[in-house]
């Protein structure tokens, strides 16, 4: 059988001079770049060096060691094609059959600290990856290897057949675009974050898209984990991320999660907001003249869960709202901004995280002017759901009315804001409003009578009326049950999305007690 070649150039040299002793015991012809080239020789092996092999010197301070045709040549001549083979006789160029390469440590060398630009860039391998490409490629004649845990089966496949297997040769050529794709992945991220000025911003997406680290956090959702939060490389204005504390101590993990929920729901209303958060859902939402009044409603809703929450104003935090709020064990405070009164209030209270948002401008079309995500991302086990963002806002022009009954002005007011807020809760939700606040919120029940049932009870231990009241659905009712539990608490108009197989029983149930029904022809579910 011919003698086989292998390239040998590695820069973690772990185990390479018993697999190159090894090698060499299977009178495999040794060849190998500089440093691998001289620990080999060392050990007393016969091995040619690359800059012999190829007559070309190691030049740019090894820049450019491997880059040469007779190096790519023998890497990519396909053996089964005469005019491949004849090609590379013509030029006198040796087919390589082994390659083992492991490339310049980038990432072990920008994880250090105090890792300067110039020491990043001179990690970055070339001639490596080139290699291990064309090894890959051709894998059905070139066995590539990219980890030193590779070198025991292979050398025990070419003792026992004198060759690698052909399913192996495949998985190492995997294996090797896995690992060319991880180390790219490691210089974009790194370099990206360097370049952090907007400057690519121009440039189309896929060649600005990625994530950076904003900062590891103390632990994750519970003290178990570890967890970090990262951001886009160039966020949307007026989302979460662009935020800039401004007192208090670390945000957390949840907190984070509970002030994105917030400040998304409070950018849905054009008039001054609040939007009180606790494990994700709001229990207490409310519009008003101004900051503080929307405050004193959102809190009226639920004052026991709002103990601890995450509070999210659309308009400044002036010092009216910020003496109501400093009344109340709060985690987090976002405002587009804060008044000098209100700082001075919430100074003492040195725990408080202040977040100052900006919020997008007006008038914004894509999900992206308007401070949104395109796409909402899940993990599932070993998987990852992808969606297009649940960007679906409503406007009265949406709606139909289906009972007898047409909502008044006023209601129609209710069941918008109802509807707003419904988005932001955990399916089944179920939202009682009046007058510009929240009611009862029902969330996150695996029956919507439930979510009905909890909203209903909820308002009464806060001691507010129902009567009168709009409510949202965030999905169409199965039966017409869960319409009767809104009915006697004392609703007088629905919104909800419609769909039902029953929707004439549920209209017909509307009808009879005397409620006023829209459909939006939209739900909102959200998990
Ligand atoms: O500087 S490079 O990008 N240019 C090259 O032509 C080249 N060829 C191999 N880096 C290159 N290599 C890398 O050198 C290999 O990927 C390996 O990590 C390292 C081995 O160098 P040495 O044998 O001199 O220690």
């Amino acid at each position: 059988m011919a003698q086989l070649t292998a390239l040998i150039s590695v820069s973690d040299k772990t185990g390479i001079v018993e697999f190159a002793q090894a090698l060499h015991a299977l009178n495999v012809r040794l060849l190998s770049t500089g440093g691998t080239a001289k620990l080999l020789a060392d050990a007393g092996l016969p091995v040619t060096e690359v800059a012999q092999h190829t007559g070309f010197p190691e030049m740019l301070d090894g820049r450019v060691k491997t880059l040469h045709p007779k190096i790519h040549g023998g890497l990519l001549a396909r053996r089964d094609l005469p005019e491949h083979v004849s090609a590379i006789q013509q030029h006198g160029i040796d087919t390589i059959d082994i390659l083992a390469v492991n490339l310049y440590p980038f990432e072990a060398t920008v994880a250090k600290p105090g890792c300067t630009l110039e020491d990043a860039i001179e990690n970055i391998d070339i001639g490596g990856p080139a290699m291990v490409r064309s090894a890959a490629k051709n894998w059905k004649d070139v066995t590539v290897l990219t980890d030193a845990s590779q070198y025991a089966q292979v050398l025990e496949e070419l003792k026992a057949h004198g060759k690698t297997s052909d399913k192996t040769r495949f998985a190492a050529s995997v294996a090797a675009f896995n690992r060319i794709a991880q180390y790219d992945a490691a210089i974009s991220n790194y370099l990206s974050a360097r370049l952090d000025d907007g400057s690519l911003a121009e440039f189309p997406a896929q060649l600005n898209s990625s994530f950076i680290k904003v900062q590891d956090l103390r632990y994750g959702e519970n003290s178990h984990q570890s967890a970090a939060l990262y951001r886009d490389l160039y966020p949307a204005p007026g989302s979460l991320v662009t935020g800039k504390q401004l007192q208090g101590k670390e945000l957390s993990y949840n907190n984070i999660a509970d002030a994105d929920a917030a400040w998304e729901c409070v950018k849905s209303f054009d008039v001054p907001a609040c939007v009180i958060i606790k494990h994700a859902n709001p229990c207490g939402v409310a519009v008003a003249a101004n900051a503080a009044e929307a405050y004193a409603k959102a809190f009226k809703t639920d004052p026991t869960s709002a103990f601890g929450g995450i509070i999210a104003f659309n308009r400044e935090v002036d010092g009216a709202a910020a003496q109501l709020v400093a009344k109340q064990f709060v985690e987090v405070l976002m405002a587009p901004s804060f008044s000098a009164e209100a700082r001075e209030i919430f100074a003492s209270k040195v725990n408080v995280r202040l977040l100052q948002i900006e919020l997008p401008a007006a008038g914004g079309k894509t999900p992206f002017e308007q401070g949104r995500n395109a796409q909402d991302v899940k993990r599932v086990g070993s998987g990852l759901l992808v969606q297009t963002a649940d960007n679906h806002f409503l406007t009265k022009a949406d709606l139909k009315v289906v009972t007898s009954l047409q909502p008044s002005a006023q209601q129609l007011d209710d069941l918008m804001f109802a509807w707003t807020v419904a988005q932001y809760v955990k399916s089944n939700a179920i939202v009682f409003c009046g007058g510009g606040m929240t009611l009862g919120v029902g969330a996150g029940q695996m029956s919507r009578i439930d979510s009905a049932r909890i909203a209903s009870i909820k308002a009464e231990n806060a001691g507010l009326t129902l009567q009168g009241s709009a409510v949202a659905s965030d999905a169409f009712f199965p039966f017409r049950d869960g319409l009767d539990v809104l009915a006697d608490a004392g609703a007088s108009c629905v919104i909800q999305p419609g769909g039902s197989m029953r929707d004439e029983e549920v209209i017909a149930a509307a009808n009879e007690r005397g409620i006023a029904m829209v459909f939006t022809g939209v739900r909102h579910f959200r998990h």
